[in-house]
């Protein structure tokens, strides 16, 4: 590794912001070296606690991280926020994907935040979630906290990264809790019932204890249900302490390591399709041919795609 290479880290490491936003760039874009970059960066990682907080649109999840932001920050924690496809503006008015303007509102240099709005990026939007989180763990930050809108697939590849995943739900949101994606509840190691200044937050709180009462989670944790009115800072002292009570009870139970393990797993598959699928496209390339002719090719019967699939797979290896 050159020199100023060598430097860049050591800055990035000691959380220098423009080394980290480089850093971050270099990641997102898939700039030259971002590998390398990666690779250099692993060792130092693991050691920041990971909260992924999901929730349906506009449910408070900005408002409730803003907040938690600031009371770690007053216990003397560096915080890093990961906004992935914000529907709506981040406290104090900033709009979509405007970063300077988010990282604005946090005068405190303590708290970065960085907002992912771009779906269908490069090696998915969960994979790109994951490498930023990577980058703003080895820069030294004590807490990441990754705020994704509840709604599918991406949003559940999201949350897997995370060692503590909060799930809002807020009163109002239609019959039921059913209405929830069923793998959004299942991931939830914590319950926020957000702006409980509404009626019903009662109803909410009932329906998820009594979902809670059908399943028993593998690890036996209940997740605890909190209520919050995160805009006006209601509530999310306890939510802390949920948090914190989740925390040790991963290290009590030696789950936090397991847990990992089956993370691992889980993205490890995913790092392999995308290399796998690179290596096949540019077999495809090599070999002359375009994912569109061979498949005009097989829509015509010219070529079977078994074959071909063969064919591709068995080049790539060489
Ligand atoms: N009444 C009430 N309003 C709240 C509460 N928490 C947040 N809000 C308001 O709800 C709106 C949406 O809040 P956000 O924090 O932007 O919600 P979000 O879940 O991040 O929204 P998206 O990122 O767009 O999905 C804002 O106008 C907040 O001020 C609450 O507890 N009670
Ligand atoms: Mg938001």
């Amino acid at each position: 590794m050159n020199n100023d290479r060598q430097q860049w880290l050591e800055r990035l490491r000691s959380g220098d912001a423009r080394a980290l936003a480089r850093a971050l760039s270099t990641v997102e874009n898939r700039s030259a070296g971002w590998s390398d970059l990666l690779k250099a960066l692993f060792p130092h990682t693991g050691k920041a606690r990971v909260i992924g907080i999901t929730g349906a649109p506009g449910a408070g999840k900005s408002t409730l991280v803003d907040r938690l932001a600031k009371q770690y920050r007053k216990k003397g924690q560096t915080v890093g926020i990961i906004a992935v496809d914000p529907t709506s503006p981040y406290t104090g008015g900033a709009i979509l994907g405007d970063r300077i303007r988010m990282q604005d509102h946090y005068s405190d240099p303590g708290i970065f935040i960085r907002s992912m709005a771009t779906r269908g990026s490069l090696g998915g939007l969960a994979r790109a979630t994951a490498d930023v989180a990577t980058v703003l763990d080895a820069s030294g930050r004590d807490l990441i906290m990754i705020e994704t809108v509840g709604v599918g697939q991406d949003e559940i590849d999201i949350v897997r990264l995370a060692d503590i995943t909060v799930v809002i739900l807020v009163p109002g949101m239609g019959d039921d809790v059913q209405t929830i994606k069923a793998g959004i509840m299942e991931i939830a190691d914590i319950f926020v019932i957000n702006k409980s200044d509404r009626d019903g937050a009662e109803n909410v709180e009932r329906e998820v204890r009594a979902m809670q009462s059908l399943v028993m989670r593998h690890d036996r944790w209940t997740p605890p249900i909190v209520k919050t009115v995160a805009s006006e800072g209601t509530g999310t002292e306890q939510l802390e302490e949920a948090i914190a009570g989740y925390e040790s009870y991963l290290q009590k139970e030696n789950l936090a390591l397991k847990k990992n393990v089956e993370n691992w797993q889980e993205r490890l598959l995913e790092m392999l399709r995308d290399a796998m699928l690179e290596k096949a496209r540019a077999q495809m390339d090599a070999d002359g041919g375009s994912l569109k002719r061979y498949a005009a090719e097989i829509a015509e019967h010219k070529r079977d795609p078994y074959s071909l699939v063969e064919e591709i797979v068995s080049g790539a290896r060489k």
